[in-house]
């Protein structure tokens, strides 16, 4: 990992159902991210947001859902694209990426930029699949979508879209699932990703579910994405996400689990999603987020 991280923040929320993520960028760096990651002997350099249309910006037919389609496709690709070439900049400048989301339809720009070139793995640390296309998305939001977006499953095959080359569907690895529909679960199991649900970390235990994960994700030669949703962890940790469903990880397993990311060496580029400072409780959801890219970022108790 480069010593020199680049903040790129994403202020997207058309992606999800709720507004408020859009401000997940300037919570998580209000909550003191640079400062934070400069402590443990990082380079920072901030290259702001990239645009995103706002709601008051869009057409509003754009809103009505209907079944068998997603909502703002057209301003999904054209920031995945934006984000893409950020990301891409980044690295090629030997500069680790750290993505602010925004909802999680972002990762589509961050991974399609971390895989240009490349040959990665990913970690997607969330209690979602994210594996729903158009078709089977009970809502329409692309936040439920980025995998198979990035997989190119199902109507997303035939989408002009913004490339993933470099990411193959065997070095993904999901971790902590504790809601997927009924489609997901079936896409999930037909493709060759490899997920591990909360009942897998309640059995084994957090540590060795993740050096699982790592061991999908760096089967790939050129280092590993990893893309935390905050709902991830259990809402009583991180009460300011959209989508919060109980059941979820502790504040320590977050930390170990980030920590284990650290000491393979392994990571590539970051991001951290879904935090929607409306929902959140005097910012400290953007905290935790803050305080996880540091520990995957290096940060030692000793
Ligand atoms: N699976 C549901 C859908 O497709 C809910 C998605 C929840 N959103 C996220 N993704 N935060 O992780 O609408
Ligand atoms: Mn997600
Ligand atoms: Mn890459
Ligand atoms: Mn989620």
């Amino acid at each position: 990992m480069s010593r020199t991280v680049r903040i790129i923040g994403a202020p997207t929320d058309y992606g999800a159902n709720r507004r408020g993520v859009d401000m997940g960028p300037s919570a998580i760096r209000y909550a003191g991210l640079a400062a934070q990651l400069e402590r443990i002997g990082i380079d920072v350099v901030d290259s702001g947001d990239v645009p995103a249309p706002r709601a008051e910006e869009r057409e509003p037919d754009a809103e009505t859902f209907q079944s068998g389609e997603a909502k703002f496709l057209r301003e999904t690709r054209q920031v995945s694209t934006r984000l893409g070439d950020a990301v891409a900049t980044a690295l090629d400048a030997d500069q680790t990426p750290l993505v602010l989301g925004g909802d999680h339809s972002v990762a589509i720009g961050s991974v399609t930029g971390s895989a240009r070139d490349a040959e990665i793995g990913t970690v997607w640390f969330d209690a979602h699949g994210d594996f729903n296309t158009p078709a089977t998305s009970p809502s329409g939001n692309v936040h439920g979508m980025p995998l198979a977006a990035l997989l190119g499953v199902g109507e997303f095959a035939n989408l002009e879209w913004p490339a993933g080359d470099g990411l193959r569907s065997e070095s993904i690895a999901l971790v902590g699932l504790r809601d997927v529909d009924e489609a997901e679960r079936e896409a999930i199991a037909d493709s060759p990703v490899t997920a591990f649900t909360m009942s897998d970390i309640d059995e084994r235990g957090i540590a060795p579910v993740v050096e699982d994960a790592l061991d999908v994700a760096t089967m790939a030669t050129d280092g590993v994405h990893v893309s935390l949703d905050l709902d991830w962890l259990d809402p009583r940790e991180a009460p300011g996400v959209g989508t919060p469903v109980r059941g979820g990880v502790t504040y320590r397993e977050a930390h170990a689990a980030l920590e284990s990311v650290s000491d393979r060496g392994c990571l590539r580029s970051l991001e951290l999603v879904e935090v929607n400072p409306i929902l959140d409780e005097h910012n400290e959801t953007a905290s935790l987020a803050t305080e996880l890219a540091a520990s995957a970022l290096g940060k030692q108790i000793l």
